[in-house]
């Protein structure tokens, strides 16, 4: 019962969570700078003005409505300006993942820091001078950088000027930026992630989806009903899957050693009830929302069923003949996946199956516990999604996100994340099930390493092993306080895997 002797035991972060820095090393506005800080009570959101100064706020997920845009409005915080400030504190922090033992840290290139505007002639010198010490400091540790080229970021010049994902100019800007990257690090990063869960149908914040650029005559992105804007949102994302699928094969030109990934965030879905139609709409959700995207990026294949489900809808995005060639070019050479927790659905109304315009009932699974968020705690199923996953694609398997969240704070100079620690324990144990029974699990990357930013709800939601003391209002001094969950990672990376004392917990 033991992890394969390379498995890449790390902690992932993302650049728009954790680094800060937003005004320095010449680096660009990026749309995430423009998300105020949330509480543990209310999402976070952008506030957004028309020519009439009326304004309106999104949350995640959500468009711009047309004519609006989206600014930083006096008197409130943007927690992201300065994150847990990475960009200073860099070394300090991979100190830290090196005392832990960690073989590898999953970062994020910031877009703005190396195009400020996103669609600059060159790069910008002196962010990609960041990166390289970050690399090499990581080097020098022995740890292995695991590089997302895109995670949750869109340089604000892109989103207003080209209206985002939805435009197929996009696909050139994202390529020029991952060749630069590819180019400058062919000989340092081996491990790659494209997109982060490129199956997430965000809005603005993540697919830079503004309505400003219908003057330039593009599609519309804010649909008027539900299915238009689901349509737009797959339109969005079948740009991002060509651009992947043409960066992989930029990249294998480049480097044939590289290992690319593209990833997907995947979570178990229950039925609510033994009912045949809720056994249906979990099955379909979890099909259409998951497998359909590993379809596209493992097999390099569009899910004849997901094809015949927008035929039906008229969603089906606008594809260039050469599509079809260029997602079959690029395929990836590991499956990436981010886990947290399952959900449990059934069908509200009369209407069945995972369509547009069902109202899903979302329940509480009796059966588990549910931490603050109502995320629930289930490591039953991740070995389960593992099994089914590597049934269906046959590829090495990623971890590329896990943690739990907590409110918390320091007592005596300590953190006790005793909950972290179970659920750290409680899933590896079924890492290693998956892997005795079959499973070609080659890494873990725990969410976070340290407390960064939440994407939903600023700072009161911590995930990470090292507490940073900033809240949501206030930068503070970012002090470093190792939780005890810091040293039982330790442990486990130094017995690659549970070992005899933790076994018997
Ligand atoms: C994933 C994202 C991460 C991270 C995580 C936790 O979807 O890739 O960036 O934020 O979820 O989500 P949250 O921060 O909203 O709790």
């Amino acid at each position: 019962m033991s992890f394969p002797k390379n498995f890449l035991w790390g902690g992932a972060t993302a650049a728009n969570q954790y680094e800060g820095g937003w005004q320095e090393g010449g680096r660009g506005i990026a749309v995430h700078d423009l998300i105020t800080n949330g509480t543990k009570d209310e999402p976070r959101r952008i506030f957004c003005k028309n020519d009439q100064d009326d304004e309106v706020t999104i949350q995640m997920g959500e468009c711009i409505p047309y004519g609006y845009v989206g600014f930083l409005k006096e008197g409130y915080y943007y927690p992201s300006h300065q994150a847990t400030d990475f960009y200073h504190h860099y070394k300090e922090d991979i100190a830290l993942m090196a005392e832990m033992g960690f073989k590898t840290y999953r970062l994020s290139i910031s877009w703005t820091r190396i195009f400020p505007n996103g669609d600059d002639e060159t790069p910008n010198e002196e962010g990609l001078h960041f990166y390289d010490n970050v690399i090499d400091e990581l080097k020098k540790h022995n740890i292995e950088p695991l590089v997302t080229i895109l995670h949750f970021d869109m340089p604000l010049n892109l989103a207003t000027k080209y209206g985002g994902w939805i435009n197929r100019k996009l696909i050139d800007f994202y390529l020029k930026f991952a060749k630069v990257l590819f180019e400058r690090w062919k000989d340092k990063v081996t491990y790659w992630i494209t997109v982060n869960e490129i199956n997430v149908l965000g809005g603005y914040w993540t697919l830079g989806l503004a309505s400003n650029h219908r003057k330039t005559g593009a599609h519309s992105n804010q649909g008027e009903t539900p299915l238009e804007d689901a349509g737009i949102k797959f339109q969005s994302i079948h740009h991002m899957l060509v651009a992947s699928a043409m960066a992989n094969k930029m990249a294998r030109e480049i480097n044939p050693h590289f290992m690319l990934g593209t990833m997907c965030a995947l979570s178990g879905i229950y039925p609510a009830t033994c009912h045949p139609d809720d056994v249906a709409l979990a099955y379909d959700m979890q099909d259409m929302m998951a497998f359909a995207p590993m379809e596209t990026y493992v097999y390099g294949i569009i899910s004849p069923l997901v094809m015949n489900k927008w035929r039906k809808e008229n969603t089906v995005p606008q594809m260039f003949k050469e599509d079809e060639q260029i997602l079959k070019s690029g395929t990836a050479d590991y499956l990436g996946v981010n886990w947290y927790c399952t959900q449990t659905v059934g069908i509200s109304n009369s209407k069945s199956g995972f369509n547009i315009g069902v109202e899903l009932d979302i329940k509480k699974n009796p059966y588990l516990e549910y931490g603050h968020w109502d995320w629930s705690y289930d490591p039953k199923a991740l070995k389960m999604a593992l099994k089914e996953c590597y049934a269906r694609f046959k590829k090495p398997i990623m971890i590329c996100e896990n943690g739990w969240s907590e409110l918390e704070t320091v007592e005596d100079g300590k953190v006790h994340d005793q909950k972290r620690i179970d659920y750290l324990h409680d899933h590896i144990k079924q890492m290693q099930n998956a892997i005795d029974e079959g499973v070609d699990l080659i890494g873990y990357q725990h969410w976070s390493f340290i407390d960064i930013l939440s994407s939903s709800q600023g700072f009161d939601k911590r995930y990470g092993l090292v507490f940073v003391d900033r809240d949501n209002f206030n930068i503070k001094n970012c002090q470093r306080i190792k939780k005890d969950s810091f040293y039982y990672y330790q442990s486990v990376i130094k017995n690659n895997g549970l070992g005899e004392i933790n076994e018997e917990r």
